[in-house]
């Protein structure tokens, strides 16, 4: 399915109908009063999210969104019927702005959350609301209001926990299909993801967490170098970040170069993503070449304070003490967060 996580979109809420001009007609009643109903409400536009949605894609339609109008109100004092509402599904996640002034109007977090972005109109009143003592007769009645319309600007952030960061090809992938039941695309070229894959770690000790794959970042991303930094809008809500590691191209390779370079393109992006906390792996360590120069990097990021994980994603090895730690620290942070 085709991955969207943007879109522009125009919402009408309908118009109230309008009250009604009508006199009472009977038999034996030679004036009858006024009976000019009112007109109905026009139905609301609501934005809903949904847990079976994971993109934007629905949204990319080019015509308005439009809710049902209230009907005109009728004679007997007969009221117009209310509009019927129009309900939007998004996925969880989605932020909502208003398009021209980029106000934001709404952060749809929750399963199921509901929020009315366009307002039907008020049904007009209908003549036999007019009458009075000294005017018995009234032959006006109010049109309905307009219903509000506007264009909205969706920006979706996946929710996930853990935001799998890292060079292309460095097995981000690899490590999310290990550990997760998803099954991303895998390939030795850089760039085979393009957009980000979700997967759910189950563990017995531990309650799942969700773990983003996101395509990868190379150096200058934020001056727009390859697939540019867009992505890092869906590690900006997750709790903790881990950044995979590949030295397997050659001596070229330099880990903590590496490491820091693509720190900084996430402090470029936003200085709050550096600020995460970080459990940091070396990957590939199956093959001989990495495990000659294992042992001197992992002193060089124990210098720098972090413990650094060898891992193999493709044998599985070392996967399982990372995940143990990731569990860990997730937890560490909730607990702080509800201290
Ligand atoms: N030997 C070895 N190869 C691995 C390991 N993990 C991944 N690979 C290989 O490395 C290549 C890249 O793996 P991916 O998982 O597609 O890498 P990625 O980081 O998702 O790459 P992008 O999506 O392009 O950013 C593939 O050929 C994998 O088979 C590992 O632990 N050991
Ligand atoms: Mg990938």
């Amino acid at each position: 399915m085709k991955f969207v996580d943007e879109a522009r979109i125009h919402v009408k809420a309908g118009d109230g109908g309008n009250g009604c001009v009508s006199f009472r007609r009977e038999k034996f009643i030679p004036r009858g009063g006024p009976n000019g109903g009112d007109g109905g409400k026009g139905g609301d536009v609501i934005l809903q999210t949904d847990a079976q949605l994971t993109t934007l894609l629905d949204l990319t339609y080019p015509k308005p969104f439009c809710a049902k109008k209230g009907s005109h109100g009728k004679g007997k004092d007969q009221t117009g019927k209310n509009g019927k509402d129009l309900t939007i599904r998004l996925p969880a996640g989605t932020l909502v702005r208003d398009d021209q002034t980029g106000e934001l109007l709404q952060d749809l977090f929750f399963e199921g959350q509901r929020f009315v972005v366009a307002e039907g109109g008020r049904g007009g009143r209908g003549n036999a609301r007019f009458a009075t003592p000294t005017l018995r007769a009234p032959r006006r009645a109010e049109k309905g209001e307009k219903g509000q319309e506007r264009w909205l600007r969706l920006e979706l952030k996946l929710l996930a926990d853990v935001g799998l960061i890292g060079f292309p090809n460095v097995g981000k992938s690899t490590l999310l299909s290990r550990i997760s039941s998803a099954r991303p695309k895998i390939a030795d070229y850089p760039f085979t993801t393009l957009v980000p894959n979700l997967g759910v770690v189950t563990r017995e000790d531990h309650r799942p967490f969700v773990v983003a794959d996101i395509p990868g970042l190379i150096e200058g991303a934020s001056k727009g170098a390859g697939l540019g930094l867009t992505f890092l809008r869906h590690v900006e809500r997750t709790r903790l970040l881990v950044h995979l590691l590949d030295i397997s191209e050659g001596p070229s390779r330099d880990a903590v170069k590496d490491f820091h370079a693509l720190n900084h393109e996430l402090k470029a992006y936003h200085p709050s993503l550096q600020e995460k906390m970080q459990r940091v792996a070396l990957n590939k360590i199956d093959l001989p070449s990495v495990q000659e120069r294992a042992a001197n990097i992992k002193n060089q990021f124990e210098k720098m304070g972090y413990r650094l994980y060898f891992i193999s994603a493709q044998t599985g090895k070392g996967v399982k003490e990372l995940m143990e730690a990731v569990s860990r620290a997730l937890e560490s942070i909730s607990d702080q967060v509800d201290e």
